[in-house]
């Protein structure tokens, strides 16, 4: 095992991280920017290291900087966390060639599931299903492109395949409307990916957002660890996840869980991972692989009883999987309310200092934050403080603990969006479960404030 790793990340995930460190008995390393100097994590830290300042591009996201802190430090792996350089295949190849252990996939895997067009490809030949579309990227020919929609049906969408997580897409209802959005989505996927490759599938138009979470060791092993539903966002920001995904029949989800898994294992994955999948009309369709671990990973850990950080450092380690799918099981539900530092209902982020921080507690509660009393929230990072994660033997346990939860928080000095999470954990359609991934800007429509 490791006895040293560098936690290159901020906020609540490099917590985690130091944590999954500590237990396991491996030393850490924080790297941190000017901006979370006064961070408790950055405090309790084994060693910390400033790296830059506040703007991310100077410190989160500086290669040089990072890996240079591994090799004064003698850490010898690097958790990437999520978001900034954790999908950077570059990165991850750049950490290899320095003699330290990626704490995710191989780079390969990584460029493979960053190319949109060549994930699904992959996928499609694993017998994952996806979405009817194109195979592969567009060609230029406007012809083709237009008997290819008619033959999928509108409506369709044009994704770009360096895009993902909702950038870089355009819905196209009428063959009108056709040529020119392929031509705009290309050029805009030139400019902001570097990649004009476009593809085309069929528009779900009310689907759910369903994943598999996996996990596979270097021989080859992959299991997966049941799904979580994530439909609950706005923008493409997901507030709310849960597992299971209420309402979906279990064989259904164990034959596409399986398929993930012998995908895994097809394609020589290692690590942590998501198949993303839209759901419509008891089907699934695979859209996007994540190959990091995810910020809603702690539901997937309060019903499988599996702790994913340490398994990830485990596997990169060089260690097997521990456990066999037959002996991963699934014990009641979990929900997780991610807390923002927001106005609760304009969505404009509300940084500074939290004059109180009283978080919630009791059984089946979990609180992951790196947030305290006296906290300054920096305005250059994501606004997520925290996620309050509540488990139950049914989902009615689990929410009802959530409300308690959510009734005992207490923020002051800033806003956040607990009063929505509040709302929302008393609404019938929520409550009943199984709300598209429209139903939430739907709501915020009709209850403006
Ligand atoms: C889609 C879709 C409907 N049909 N693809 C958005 C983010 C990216 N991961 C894929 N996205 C979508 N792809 C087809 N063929 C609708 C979305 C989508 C969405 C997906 C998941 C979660 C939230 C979403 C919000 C708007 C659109």
């Amino acid at each position: 095992m490791f006895k040293k790793i560098l936690i290159a990340n901020r906020g609540e995930i490099a917590l985690r991280i130091q944590r999954a460190c500590r237990e396991m008995g491996i030393k850490s390393v924080v790297v941190y920017s000017e901006a979370d100097r006064e961070a408790k994590y950055v405090k309790l830290a084994d060693e910390a290291v400033c790296i830059g300042p506040a703007a991310s591009a100077l410190s989160y996201l500086n290669m040089p900087a990072i890996i240079s802190t591994a090799e004064v430090t003698d850490a010898e792996a690097i958790h990437p966390g999520y978001g900034f350089l954790s999908e950077n295949a570059n990165f991850a190849e750049r950490v290899e060639k320095s003699g330290f252990v990626f704490i995710g996939p191989t780079p390969e895997s990584i460029r493979t599931m960053g190319d949109k067009v060549a994930a699904k490809q992959a996928m499609i030949k694993s017998g994952v299903p996806c979405v009817p579309g194109s195979e592969g990227a567009l060609g230029e020919d406007p012809k083709e492109n237009i008997r290819m929609a008619r033959a999928i049906g509108y409506p369709v969408i044009i994704k770009a395949a360096g895009g993902g997580g909702g950038r870089g897409m355009r819905v196209v209802h009428t063959e009108a409307a056709l040529i020119h959005a392929v031509q705009t989505t290309r050029a805009e996927a030139g400019a902001a990916f570097g990649n004009p490759q476009v593809y085309m599938e069929k528009f779900l138009e009310n689907p759910r957002h369903v994943e598999i979470q996996i996990m596979a060791d270097t021989f080859r092993n992959a299991v997966w660890l049941g799904e979580r539903d994530c439909s609950m966002q706005r923008r493409h920001q997901k507030i709310i996840e849960e597992a299971p995904a209420p309402g979906i029949a279990r064989r259904v989800i164990e034959r596409i869980g399986d398929r993930c898994a012998a995908a895994c294992k097809k394609i020589g994955y290692r690590g942590a991972g998501t198949f993303e999948f839209l759901y419509e009309n008891g089907e699934f369709f695979f859209i996007e692989m994540n190959t990091r671990v995810q910020v809603e990973h702690p539901v997937t850990e309060l019903v499988t009883g599996i702790d994913i950080v340490q398994m990830q450092i485990r596997v990169a380690a060089g260690e097997k999987l521990p456990f066999t799918q037959r002996q991963i099981t699934m014990r009641g539900h979990a929900i997780e309310c991610r807390i923002n530092a927001e106005d609760a209902y304009k969505f404009t982020p509300s940084p500074g200092r939290i004059t109180l921080w009283h978080a919630p507690g009791g059984p089946g509660v979990r609180v992951d934050s790196h947030v305290y009393t006296n906290y300054f929230v920096p305005p250059h990072y994501d606004s997520m403080i925290g996620k309050i994660i509540c488990h139950g033997d049914t989902r009615e346990q689990a929410l009802a603990r959530m409300r308690t939860a959510l009734s005992e928080t207490v923020v002051e000095g800033i806003q956040t969006n607990i009063p929505l999470h509040r709302e929302l954990m008393a609404d019938a359609k929520f409550i009943e479960g199984g709300t598209s991934i429209h139903y939430l800007e739907g709501w915020l429509g009709q209850h403006r404030r």
